[in-house]
Formats: structure tokens, sequence, C-alpha cells
């Protein structure tokens, strides 16, 4: 069957387990590959995606994990699966402006959070967790370079669970962006927006809830005021995981100059910067970056069994009188 040949039909296919959870019903978290393709060396980019599916089994819902193989999207992919993209060589780091590229040329491509939510949401998937997400790069005065992530929480209604995004960027300019397209960010059970492998970034989070139930009615609320656009729900890492902030600035001065002196630009400035992080700490900015994508994993799982549980009791909206 060749459903990429026939306009009415989506390029997608589902994974027999993805497939059952949604058709019963039951609550499915969407996780992306970039962080396995490029944001994470092998094995540990493997063994972290096969341990993260199951911390999503363990607190209560199906795992989904999204790329292009072959042009088609896959949601929920197997372990050989898997594997192969822990390993493979000239996969497309895919975000909104090249996922049909991808699929119309039949070509492999990890996606990107702009990309997995896109996925997600025509696969009925209305939570994501990652690790962080993209933002403002520093230097954008020159570079313009702004991740196509953030104007993707504008469009699409997929609620991410992240540590809130990385101190190698520039997370002023980033939270003023997302506010300036409507997106919520809420600190999970904190007052700080998280900064990937630190707690505080200095930034107050632009709200706060503590549990997935409020997150989940914040969802609903802006469904029924006919609101685009998904929610960044910025979880910080456990404080025994953290990095401290002043411990990992310098590193990232570093990394970014090296950037900027070797020319590198596009899409492969987060991998770069990325990869110098984890030469630089030594491997610990790698364990960091596992326990937080753990630790958004399961609340993902608890936020998308909240939002199935409201769907079931939903209620007539009350007017106030
Ligand atoms: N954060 C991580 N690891 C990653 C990424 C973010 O800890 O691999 C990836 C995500 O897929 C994110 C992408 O969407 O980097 C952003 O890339 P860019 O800055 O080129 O938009
Ligand atoms: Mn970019």
């Amino acid at each position: 069957m060749d459903h990429g040949r026939n306009p009415s039909r989506l390029p997608v296919d589902f994974s027999p387990a993805v497939q059952e959870a949604l058709a019963a019903g039951r609550p499915v978290v969407a996780l992306e590959s970039t962080i396995i393709t490029h944001g994470m060396p092998y094995p540990q980019n493997v063994a972290t995606a096969r341990a993260v599916e199951q911390t999503v089994l363990a607190n209560g819902a199906v795992p989904a994990t999204i790329a292009i193989i072959a042009g088609r999207i896959r949601v929920g992919l197997d372990d050989a699966t898997l594997e192969w993209l822990g390993t493979a060589k000239d996969v497309l780091k895919l975000s909104r402006a090249d996922l049909a590229y991808a699929i119309a040329g039949g070509l492999n491509g990890s996606t990107t959070v702009a990309a997995t939510m896109i996925c997600a949401k025509l696969g009925g998937i209305d939570v994501f967790a990652t690790g962080g997400i993209g933002g403002v790069h520093r230097g954008v005065e020159s570079t313009m370079d702004i991740s196509a992530d953030l104007t993707e929480f504008a469009r699409t209604d997929v609620a991410v669970v992240c540590a809130g995004a990385k101190a190698l960027l520039d997370l002023p300019r980033t939270l003023e962006y997302l506010e300036t397209e409507g997106v919520p960010v809420v600190g999970y059970g904190t007052d700080k927006f998280p900064a990937f492998w630190s707690r505080d970034s200095g930034l107050p989070a632009p709200m706060r809830l503590d549990t997935p139930e409020a997150v989940a009615e914040l969802i609903r609320v802006r469904r029924r005021l006919g609101l685009t656009g998904g929610v960044v729900v910025a979880n910080p890492v456990p404080v025994e995981d953290e990095i401290p902030g002043e411990e990992i600035a310098g590193h990232i001065a570093q990394a970014v100059s090296e950037a900027n002196d070797r020319g590198i630009t596009g899409k492969r400035v987060t991998p770069f910067l990325l990869g110098r992080l984890f030469e630089l700490t030594e491997g610990a900015s790698l364990t960091t970056n596992i326990a937080l994508v753990h630790n958004n994993a399961a609340v993902a799982a608890r936020l998308a069994g909240a939002l199935r549980q409201e769907e079931q009791s939903r209620r007539p909206i009350k007017l106030a009188q």
C-alpha cells in the first residue's frame, strides 16, 4: 500500500502500540528524534531513547517517538529503527520548512521540536516531552537565528514539557519572543524560568502551575477561548542532577565563540554547541541532559493522563453572571 501517493491520505504510520492507545483514548506522549540523531552521541542516544520510553510507560502513558523514515511519518518506532537512527549518517534534521521536502523525496529525517509538534498533532497527540526547546540564539542581531520551534508554539496546539531553554541561547529574548507570539510559558513547580542544565536562568517564569491537572485546565481553557498554539511547560532539572549556571557559563562562552570562529551557521549551530559542551564538561552536560529528559517524560505522561480525564468529563463553558 502506498499512502504517500494518495492525496486524501496522510503519509503517517503508527506503531501497533500507539495505534491501540489512540483508538482506546489512552494517554500518549510524543517524543522527538533530533535529540537522538543530533543531540546526543552514540550509544547514549539510543539507550536514552529506549529508557525514556520506559519512563513514559511507568507514568501511565504510551510513548510515541516520531521520525521520518523513507518519506513516511512514523509515530512510534520499533527497536531496530531506533538503533538505526542512532547510528545513521545523513539523516536530515527536520523542522517546519523542510518536513514536506523529506516526505516528498522519500528521505530519512529526525524531527525537531517544531516538526515533532506538527506530526504529533497530525496523529492526534497533544503532549510531547523533550529536553530543551530551541530559541533565540546569542548574536541574533547579526545572524537572525531564531529557532522555528518558537513560531511553532504560536501555531500548533501541543503542550511541550521541557527543562526550559539552554543557557547557550539568548534567554531574555527567547521569553520576549514567546510572549509576543502569545505562547504561555509555565514554570512547573517553580517561579523561575529554568535554563536546561540549571534550575534557574535568573529570569522569572511568566506564570507558575504546580500539578498536571492545573496545566491540563490551562490547556482546556485556551481551547474554549479559541486561542491557537501550544504551551511551554518548563520543568526544572532535579536538584541532584543540575549543573549550576556559574559552573557551565564559561564552557558556554567558549563553545559559542568557537562556533562563531568556525563560521558555523543555521541547523548546525545547536548540534555543534551541544557536542562541544559534552567535551568541555567531560560528559557532565550529557548526564544532566539524560536526567532532565526522564524528568520531563514523567511529567508529560501525567499531563497526558490529566488531559484524557478532562476530555471524558467535558463540561459546557460557564459564563460569569
Ligand atoms: N535541545 C536538546 N537537544 C536537542 C535539541 C534541543 O537538548 O537535540 C534539538 C531539538 O530538536 C530542537 C532543536 O528542536 O535542537 C533546535 O534546533 P535549532 O536551534 O536549529 O532550531
Ligand atoms: Mn537556527
